[in-house]
């Protein structure tokens, strides 16, 4: 029925042949497979349950697994998210996993070079290294700086590490250049940060606005899925907004090419034109929502010409209770975790790190010396005497030739984990293949430091209490028990057997939960909520008494803010 095809011009055509359908009918099937020259279907002796990790779509897909190693992919004909569909970075991405450069023993640096030395000799300078930082300068001389790509298992054992047991606030990842802006967004309206929505919209929408979002060649699998809908009958209308001339741009209805840094004055003039002609749901505005009244009056000076004249165009962690039932979790003290403000900020880090309080910086499955702003400044900072970095990584990135000690990481399809996709929905990763020479996974070496360091509990047994990647994850099913993101329904053998499956998963949603907030209720409720929102201008937090003597009572925050002009506007030697 559905002919599994390989496409030798996938990196020409990104995007595969069209299986058109129209609105309220099911995307159909398409699996996409590659493997290695010379590899056919029938040598292939294990298909390992996996998904991809180099971007957020979460494509659902099998690794081939010959002799050992990884020899090709195909898409998972059964996963709700690509329906068998793999893009370029999906059908190519694992041949880097068999790359001869990568590290496969620990280096550390001796006279200046990084010379190689065994696990033992690595973490036993860095756990020698944190403990004297520790008793000399206290915990907030160690910071880390970890990464969107690990799996849940890493982080949940990572964060308990670094704000249960160590007790500093330095702890930051990559998603900080990346969507922690729509994750605030998304806590400040609504108390949490569940993207609301699902991939499965595009199957019956009518109208597809893409706002600074290349989803064209940046999530390439969702990009055909919405493709497929305009081969289709009654396709949707595609809105784009983006100063380039993206395919997502030539595909559009309409295009908008605002200038760099104006998207609020767009926004507030497109919300004045709905407010203006009423096309809006009065009723669930009323019952659901705070704070239209001062939308109405923010929005009201972006007319059509102002808004116009300015686009350029022709027209946290703040929850007291929050912080207590994670100490309960953890049986540590909850004076030991730090909770005062929010975990510190990358460039933060780096301020402190330039000016010596910050005197180590654990770098995890990120490469800050090629994806952070200002970047010669960053360089300079990772070189800096006062500072002992170390790198965790499956290469010898620019970041880690700057490190004291290098350690080597099992990559994806050599360790077994879970991660979400932008959609919410949760994939589980099987182990395929064994690691490179002594590799080992994320996981295993965060818990490896945590003995070295000896940390312990309140009643004295070793913590984190977990051993492994699974058990870290029943620990994180646990901790998620009762919250928006409940994970408690969502076991290794269920995400095995049924591919991708969306958050929460409880007796009322069996199969997982499509869309979030069907009901117009909201978990913006103060003891809830994951955070007390700010003001949008000045970034000022509010306050839990402010909060709770405005309660929203669970209905959704409408949140506005002026236009301000951005701090480092484009020119024409940087457009
Ligand atoms: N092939 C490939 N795919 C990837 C990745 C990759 O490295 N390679 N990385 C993954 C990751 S980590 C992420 S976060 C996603 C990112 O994916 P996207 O969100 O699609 O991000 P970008 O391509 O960085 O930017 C999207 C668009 O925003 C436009 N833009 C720039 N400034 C403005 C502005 O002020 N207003 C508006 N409206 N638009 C603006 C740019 O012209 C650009 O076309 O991609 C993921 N997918
Ligand atoms: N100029 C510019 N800068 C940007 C962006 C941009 O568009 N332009 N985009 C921004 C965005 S959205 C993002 S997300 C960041 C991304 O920036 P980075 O986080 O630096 O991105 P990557 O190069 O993907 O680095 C990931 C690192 O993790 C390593 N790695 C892969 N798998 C594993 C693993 O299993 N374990 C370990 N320990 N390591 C692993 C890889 O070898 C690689 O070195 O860049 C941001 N910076
Ligand atoms: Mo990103």
């Amino acid at each position: 029925m559905n002919a599994t095809r390989h496409f030798p011009g996938r990196i020409s055509n990104p995007w595969g042949a069209r299986t058109p359908y129209g609105p309220g009918q099911p995307w159909p099937v398409r699996v996409d497979h590659h493997l290695a020259d010379g590899v056919a279907v029938a040598d292939v002796e294990a298909w390992v349950p996996s998904a991809a990790v180099l971007h957020s779509n979460g494509d659902g897909l099998d690794i081939a697994v010959k002799d050992g190693a990884i020899v090709g992919v195909r898409g998972r004909a059964d996963d709700r998210v690509n329906h068998g569909r793999l893009d370029p970075k999906d059908l190519y991405g694992w041949q880097a996993n068999n790359s001869p450069d990568r590290l496969t023993t620990p280096p550390v640096r001796v006279d200046g070079r990084l010379v190689e030395c065994g696990w033992d000799e690595a973490m036993g300078r860095v756990a020698a290294h944190s403990k004297r930082l520790v008793a000399d300068h206290g915990p907030d001389a160690l910071g880390f700086y970890t990464s969107g790509q690990l799996f849940c298992e890493a982080y949940y054992t990572l964060a308990a590490i670094v704000h249960g047991a160590i007790g500093t606030n330095h702890l930051d990842g990559n998603t900080r250049l990346c969507t922690a802006t729509a994750a605030a967004a998304l806590k400040e309206s609504f108390g949490a940060d569940g993207q609301p929505g699902s991939y499965s919209d595009v199957d019956h929408a009518d109208v597809i606005a893409l706002f600074g979002h290349n989803v064209a060649e940046t999530q390439v699998v969702l990009w055909t899925r919405m493709l497929d809908r305009l081969a289709g009958p009654n396709p949707p209308a595609i809105v784009c907004v983006d100063p380039r001339e993206t395919p997502v741009a030539r595909a559009a209805t309409v295009h908008l090419a605002p200038l760099p840094g104006t998207n609020v004055a767009l926004m507030n003039g497109l919300l004045r034109e709905v407010i203006a002609n009423d096309w809006i749901d009065r009723a669930y505005i009323t019952g659901h929502t705070r704070g239209f009244d001062d939308l109405v009056n923010r929005v009201e000076p972006y007319t059509p010409d102002t808004t116009a004249r300015i686009c350029g165009l022709s027209a946290e962690w703040a929850n007291e209770e929050h912080v207590a039932d994670l100490a309960r979790l953890w049986n540590l003290d909850v004076r030991h975790i730090p909770h005062g403000g929010p975990p510190t900020h990358a460039m933060k880090m780096l301020d402190l790190a330039e000016e010596g309080e910050l005197r180590m910086l654990w770098v995890s499955a990120t490469n800050p010396a090629v994806s952070l702003p200002d970047l010669a400044r960053v360089r300079g900072i990772l070189r800096r005497e006062s500072l002992f970095p170390v790198v965790q990584d499956i290469f010898r990135t620019e970041t880690a030739e700057l490190a004291d000690v290098v350690l080597p990481a099992a990559a994806w399809g050599e360790k077994t984990g879970v991660f979400t996709n932008a959609d919410r929905t949760v994939h589980l990763s099987r182990k395929a293949v064994e690691p490179p020479g002594q590799a080992r996974s994320d996981v295993d070496i965060f818990l490896d430091y945590a003995r070295r360091m000896d940390l312990r509990d309140r009643s004295g047994a070793p913590f984190p209490p977990w051993r492994d990647g699974e058990s870290a994850y029943r620990a994180w099913q646990a901790a998620s028990a009762g919250r928006p993101c409940d994970y408690t329904g969502l076991s290794y053998d269920l995400l095995e057997e049924r591919g991708g499956v969306q958050w929460p998963r409880d007796t009322d949603n069996p199969d997982g939960t499509e869309r979030l907030y069907r009901d117009g209720r909201f978990p913006t409720e103060p003891d809830y909520c994951e955070t007390y929102g700010h003001d949008l201008m000045t970034g000022d937090p509010v306050d839990e008494a402010a909060y709770r003597a405005n309660d929203p009572a669970g209905r959704a925050l409408i949140k506005s803010a002026d236009y301000t002009t951005a701090p480092e506007p484009p020119t024409t030697r940087l457009p």
